[in-house]
């Protein structure tokens, strides 16, 4: 997969050369070019911005340095080219897997007051919000949209770890423990560590039914449930009453 990123602060993408997607990027199961759209200036003082029409505070992004920032990539007859903008529709687990089947994406970041429009008319074909807040630049929303997607991406994560995680299938994370199995007189839940995997799984699975229903309710009206799972569930209401 393939990430093209059109950005005034292309400096501001270091944490995505680290960890998982670092490494992802050295296997190359994935690629991240970062374009600064300051190179595609014609103005002999590198200007990308100026005052918006009609008025009003900040600056506007020029539609014609966008436009030839995004003219130099290669190949982009068949890659998805995506706006990061709080007008965008939300970036959900069922978007992040549509957009992993993808080849190739275009993030497009804007700042400061935004960009002239025509050019968002004439190249973006969605337009994606990470949730509903005003953040300075698209930057860190790409970053969000880079490391969700990769996830699911062959070859980024060791075997099983994406499915298994939470919302593979609408529920939350059971919770997790290692050593020490003492921790200030706080033991390991003892099922864990008898070795009995059939058991282990049953109790996960109510771990997570429980999460769900005590942080997250919400989510379990688009959950598969099995008849195991509503009579815990029913346990769960009236151990609450
Ligand atoms: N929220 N989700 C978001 C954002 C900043 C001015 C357009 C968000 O995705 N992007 O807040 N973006 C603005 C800054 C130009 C993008």
């Amino acid at each position: 997969m393939k990430f093209d990123v059109l950005s005034l602060f292309p400096e501001m993408f270091e944490p995505i050369k680290t960890s998982i997607i670092g490494r992802a990027q050295e296997k190359k199961v994935i690629e991240i070019n970062l374009i600064n759209i300051r190179d595609f200036s014609k103005d002999k003082h590198k200007k990308v911005d100026d005052t918006p029409y009609g008025g009003g505070a900040g600056m506007v992004l020029r539609p014609d340095v966008v436009y030839e920032a995004y003219n130099s990539i290669q190949d982009k007859d068949d890659a998805k080219v995506i706006f990061l903008s709080p007008k965008g529709s939300r970036l959900t687990h069922k978007k992040v897997l549509e957009l992993s089947k993808e080849k190739h994406l275009i993030l497009l970041c804007g700042h400061y007051e935004g960009i002239d429009q025509r050019v968002l008319d004439e190249i973006v074909d969605e337009e994606i919000s990470i949730g509903d807040y005003v953040l300075t630049g698209g930057e860190l929303p790409a970053m969000v949209l880079i490391d969700s997607v990769s996830r699911f991406v062959g070859g980024v994560l060791g075997s099983g770890s994406s499915e298994e995680e939470s919302f593979a299938d609408g529920l939350l994370e059971y919770p997790q423990y290692t050593r020490p199995d003492d921790f200030k007189g706080k033991l390991v839940p003892e099922i864990l560590i008898t070795g009995n995997h059939a058991k282990i799984n049953k109790w996960r699975r109510k771990e997570s039914l429980k999460m769900t229903y005590l942080k997250r309710p919400d989510l379990l009206k688009n959950v598969e449930l099995s008849k195991e799972d509503r009579e815990t569930l029913e346990n769960l209401k009236n151990e609450c009453q």
